[in-house]
């Protein structure tokens, strides 16, 4: 018998409906210390049926409100949703967290629907590698659908609403939002387009702007012929909706033809994404706490002028592993790709 609070006994009661047994395990997710890999070997084999989705674009664009809307549409066609609201600030950003819960407060007692913050504290790889763990958490545990909501405003909440199955981008009417979202590197991860807000002046404009800008862009042409459709929507009265719903549905058949080839091909990359990231943190921190005082010691010297920077990784990756320092030879005579 496994012992209560293990990850597979906990895992096993998530599957089974218990919401108290899924809140501990996206905890152990969050810390991501030994507990976490235990759990991450255990969802690992599990996930894959759970079709996930990025909801992402600047501060205030109507995400949350949004992801409320898509909540009670899946919910409609009786889908178990989970829900990932990715706070990229600090730990401390409380607001945020509750502006998240009374907005997508509608689903507070329904037993198929489970939203959850995630803050970066503490977890070695950062939002980067917390949040594909903890969709999987998701998935593995029975929901169908898992969307993740950040805040489309540094490489890393791009990255992460990217890593998804279908990434949502949000854009508002006006103060040229469709600029604002290519200068951000959205119009790259994104498999739909929704302006929120089309109840304000403005929202054709945005689309034409949009247009525009996906005809001189070919990105997504050249990797699987999919467009991106663009849905003017108004989330805070639901109208659009059903037609958003539709493209997720028909992005998710897109990605399934030719044998599903396309989705394979997708996640997969995605996979050897999150292992390089997972990867270099990793060694990050074992580098780190080899080197210690060496760590130091060697700043100070390459602060002060002594030392430069290509010798002092040297100095530090030799406190962890000599045979990592490969040293170049400073005559530059032995090394047989120079001659
Ligand atoms: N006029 C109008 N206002 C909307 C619409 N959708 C959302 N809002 C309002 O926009 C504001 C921000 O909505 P949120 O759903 O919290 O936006 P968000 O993108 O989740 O915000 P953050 O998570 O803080 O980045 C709220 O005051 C909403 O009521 C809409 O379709 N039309
Ligand atoms: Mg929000």
């Amino acid at each position: 018998v496994p012992d209560p609070g293990s990850a597979d006994e906990l895992l096993a009661g998530a599957s089974a409906g218990d919401r108290g047994a899924l809140a501990r395990l996206l905890t152990l997710v969050e810390r991501g210390d030994d507990a976490g890999r235990e759990l991450s070997r255990a969802t690992f084999g599990l996930a894959g049926g759970a079709w996930t989705v990025g909801i992402t674009g600047a501060p205030g664009a109507g995400k949350s409100t949004l992801t409320n809307r898509v909540i009670a549409a899946l919910r409609a066609r009786d889908q178990r949703v989970g829900v990932l609201a990715v706070d990229p600030s600090s730990p401390f950003s409380g607001g945020a967290l509750l502006g998240d819960r009374v907005r997508m407060g509608d689903h507070a007692l329904d037993e198929g629907v489970f939203i959850r913050s995630m803050a970066s504290r503490g977890h070695l790889g950062g939002l980067a590698s917390t949040t594909p763990e903890a969709a999987r958490l998701l998935d593995a545990a029975g929901f169908d659908w898992v969307l993740v909501e950040t805040v489309g405003v540094g490489q890393v909440e791009v990255e992460v609403a990217g890593a998804t199955d279908t990434t949502v981008v949000v854009l508002n009417p006006g103060w040229g939002d469709a600029v604002q979202a290519a200068k951000a590197g959205l119009l790259e991860v994104a498999d739909v387009f929704v302006i929120n807000k089309a109840d304000r002046p403005g929202a054709q404009e945005a689309q034409a702007d949009l247009e525009a800008m996906l005809d001189l862009s070919s990105s997504h042409l050249a990797t699987d012929g999919w467009r991106p459709p663009i849905v003017p929507v108004v989330a805070l009265t639901g109208e659009g909706i059903p037609a958003l719903v539709e493209c997720l549905l028909a992005h998710r058949d897109a990605l399934d033809a030719d044998q599903g080839r396309p989705l394979a091909a997708r996640r997969a990359d995605r996979l050897e994404a999150e292992v390089e990231a997972l990867l270099v943190a990793r060694l990050r921190r074992r580098v780190l706490d080899a080197a210690g005082p060496v760590w130091a010691a060697t700043l100070d010297q390459v602060r002060a002028g002594r030392l430069d920077p290509w010798s002092a990784t040297d100095a530090v990756l030799a406190t962890l592993d000599p045979a990592l320092a490969d040293r170049a030879p400073a005559t530059g005579g032995g090394d047989p790709e120079s001659s």
